[in-house]
């Protein structure tokens, strides 16, 4: 697929200031001739108040940060391209949605509790946030990695993320919700447990932004040229398959690169190695909004595959990395109101308050209403209206008339209308006929069915991890009475999940949900708890990772090939060579960086070295033949690599010569450890990577690492 130069171009609507060959100047454009020296009163004397151009360099300076994102600070982006497949026009008008449309689209991926500079690898949701530049206007699909979230009603939020933020009073932990504050909370609302089914599992801790899926989460509509709504619900599937670290793993990537997942995506985006997701909807008739056990207006409520498909519309491939960060990445605004024509929000009520609080967030964050006028904010197909001033206001907007009706502009900008009829967006046209009260509906009231759905449908390895996860996080909590609390919840998921937790705490889980948990809950229920209805499905295949590995490849994943001076070349480079054929990266790491030394002669340059890398940055580990392997077997870094890998389940390869080594390390043979006297190295190797992870291995206990 061809990079989307011309798309930036268009998107811009002008072209990227280039600043070779030019003379240094002011902002105003006033040449500078000495940009090293403040103006002084002698050149030992003090300097003076008329500098107006170290007063240009500095003020600009002084303002060159803006308030960070209250939540999804810390984000990676690109830019690309999504091709519509399937035909919807029996459902809506979204011209996008059109099959072969093309549409130019900017996606940012981003923690949510971290600041700006935290770690990629915290244990937290990805946001997944796709801006659609479409010919009718923007169209935002500002969704997760998981498809539930935490609570139901927007007027929660704010809780929800000072709960989970540092605490303030000493701003700790960063980016981590193991805290008191955060369980305090989860503990006390109990409409959070599926999620929280989804954050304790490997779904928080990603192997690379490009191996996520992407959930609207909320229901949405479609609407069509008859104004007929269809219920829909969105998934991004990505090509590379879902795919995810261990969690001691995740810890050490935040010390040896904390920008793990950003780096991962722009060397991908670099490499032409183009990152891919199928857009897939869920449609649910309007008449059958009332039909399932649960609400689907309820967001933390999944529509199981099984009740619903999900049919393939479309795709998105990112190919082209951003020229600035700040101008890109950091401006751009994402509301889930920016609408087109045929999409129209539900009447789920945490959709319903985020319409508010982007549209205000970005107001405050960028300075002002004009902030569509950024760049990365414009929409292709420009705009007209009557509105001229306001903060930050870049095009000069000519005429007079700045008001409608008005007749000396004839009338323009007029109302969107096709041969007589009104186009443009129009809300869906549903009755309503209803009290304004202040309440939860009870059909959002079952807060465990669909978190037992969850667990149930996991594999074994993966309902362990979340035992894990939860012991670890319930562990950082000192208030016993919260983790008793947390405890009751989860012993209504599920009794076995509870027991294993509560044996890491020291701790049997109560019977019944905790007094408080009860008094919180009956403020939105007053007869709560209230008996839920059957579900249709006890359990959902898609909801595992075990089960859906994408396409079992092995494509962009990286092998560490684990060298010294005298390795043999021969042996590097047919492992290299089948590697490369399956679309994989062989790195080789050395004692140094520079040139190796070839067992054969001749030399390579080497990038990486045991100083500078760790073998979490790894997914697969190959240690070739040749004299290197005697100055490995004493270098402690090399049998630290070993180690940790096969801690983390990684397939680790031995070249004849090389196999000796295994004795220096923990390492036992298994169906990821191979052997070349015993096992086809080749091959075996790369059926090893396919699987992702050879998750058996935790079974007899972990190797220290
Ligand atoms: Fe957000 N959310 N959110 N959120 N959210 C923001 O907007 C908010 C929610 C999501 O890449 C903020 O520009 C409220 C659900 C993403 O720039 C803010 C509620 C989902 C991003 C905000 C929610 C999301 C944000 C902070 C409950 C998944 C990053 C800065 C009513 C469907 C967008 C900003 C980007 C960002 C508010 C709940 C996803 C404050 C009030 C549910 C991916 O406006």
């Amino acid at each position: 697929m061809e990079k989307a130069k011309n798309v930036k171009t268009d998107q811009l609507g002008q072209h990227l200031t280039d600043n070779d060959q030019k003379v240094l100047t002011t902002n105003d454009g006033v040449p500078v001739y000495d940009n090293n020296n403040t103006l002084k009163a002698g050149n030992r004397g003090p300097s003076l108040q008329q500098d107006h151009i170290y007063f240009d360099k500095m003020a600009h300076f002084d303002r060159e940060r803006i308030p960070e994102r209250v939540v999804h600070a810390r984000g990676s982006a690109a830019h690309g391209l999504f091709e519509a497949t399937g035909d919807l026009s029996e459902y809506t008008t979204a011209a996008f949605l059109k099959k072969g449309t093309k549409t130019p689209v900017f996606t940012r991926f981003s923690t949510v509790a971290g600041f700006k500079g935290s770690t990629d690898l915290a244990r937290d949701v990805r946001g997944f946030s796709v801006k659609f530049y479409t010919e009718e206007g923007n169209y935002d699909l500002v969704g997760n990695n998981i498809p539930v979230f935490f609570i139901q009603d927007a007027m929660n939020f704010p809780d929800l993320v000072h709960a989970v933020k540092p605490e303030p009073n000493n701003e700790m932990p960063q980016a981590a919700s193991a805290h008191n504050t955060f369980w305090d909370f989860i503990s006390l609302m109990p409409e959070s447990a599926h999620m929280i089914m989804w954050v304790m599992s490997d779904r928080a801790i990603p192997r690379s932004l490009r191996m996520m899926e992407g959930f609207g989460v909320h229901t949405f509509k479609f609407v069509n040229d008859e104004g007929k709504s269809t219920f829909v619900k969105f998934h991004w599937k990505p090509r590379l398959g879902v795919h995810s670290v261990a969690w001691n793993e995740a810890q050490k990537i935040s010390g040896f690169d904390a920008d793990f997942h950003r780096r991962d995506l722009w060397e991908a985006i670099e490499n032409g190695d183009f990152p891919q997701w199928d857009l897939g909807v869920q449609l649910i008739p309007e008449e059958d909004e009332l039909k399932f056990s649960f609400d689907i207006l309820d967001p933390t409520k999944i529509i199981p595959e099984e009740l619903v498909p999900v049919k393939i519309i479309g795709t998105m491939t990112l190919n082209q990395n951003p020229e600035n960060f700040f101008a890109e990445t950091e401006q751009v605004a994402f509301d889930p109101g920016r609408l087109v024509p045929g999409i129209d929000i539900s009447d789920d009520p945490l959709l319903q308050g985020r319409i508010f609080s982007y549209m205000d967030t970005q107001n405050y964050r960028l300075g002002g209403p004009n902030f569509h006028e950024l760049p990365i904010n414009r929409p292709i197909n420009g705009k007209h209206n009557n509105q001229k001033d306001g903060f930050g206001r870049m095009d000069i907007l000519k005429g007079a008339v700045s008001y409608f009706p008005n007749s000396k502009a004839e009338g323009c900008p007029y109302h969107a209308m096709l041969k007589g009829k009104t186009t443009g967006f129009q809300s869906h046209r549903q009755a309503i006929d209803a009290s304004k009260v202040r309440a939860r509906s009870d059909s959002f009231a079952d807060h465990f069915t669909q978190a037992r759905l969850f667990f149930h449908s996991q594999s074994p390895e993966e309902q362990e991890h979340i035992i894990s996860a939860l012991s670890f996080e319930l562990s950082k909590v000192d208030d016993v009475n919260i983790r008793r609390r947390e405890l009751a919840i989860l012993n209504q998921v599920d009794k076995d999940l509870a027991k294993k937790v509560g044996d890491n705490l020291n701790l049997t889980p109560p019977k019944e949900l905790d007094e408080l948990t009860l008094k919180f809950a009956r403020q939105n229920h007053p007869e709560y708890p209230i008996k839920p209805k059957k579900p249709e499905v006890e359990k959902s295949e898609a909801l595992s990772m075990k089960i859906t590995p994408g396409e079992g490849t092995i494509e962009t994943r990286k092998v560490a090939f684990l060298v010294d001076d005298g390795v043999s070349k021969t042996s590097v480079d047919r492992m290299k060579k089948a590697l490369e054929k399956e679309g994989a990266q062989a790195v080789l790491i050395a004692s140094h960086v520079g040139k190796l030394q070839f067992k054969e002669g001749g030399t390579e340059d080497v990038q990486h070295s045991y100083l500078t890398d760790s073998s979490v940055l790894y997914d697969a580990f190959y240690t070739p033949d040749g004299d290197s392997v005697k100055k490995l077997a004493d270098n402690p870094d090399y049998i630290q690599f070993i180690n940790e890998g096969f801690r983390h389940c990684k397939a680790i390869a031995f070249a004849k010569e090389a196999e000796e080594l295994i004795k220096e390390t923990l390492v036992k043979e298994d169906q990821g450890v191979i052997l070349e006297s015993t096992k086809d190295l080749i091959n075996d190797f790369i059926t090893a990577m396919k699987g992702h992870r050879v998750w058996d291995r935790e079974k007899p206990r972990k190797v220290p690492a």
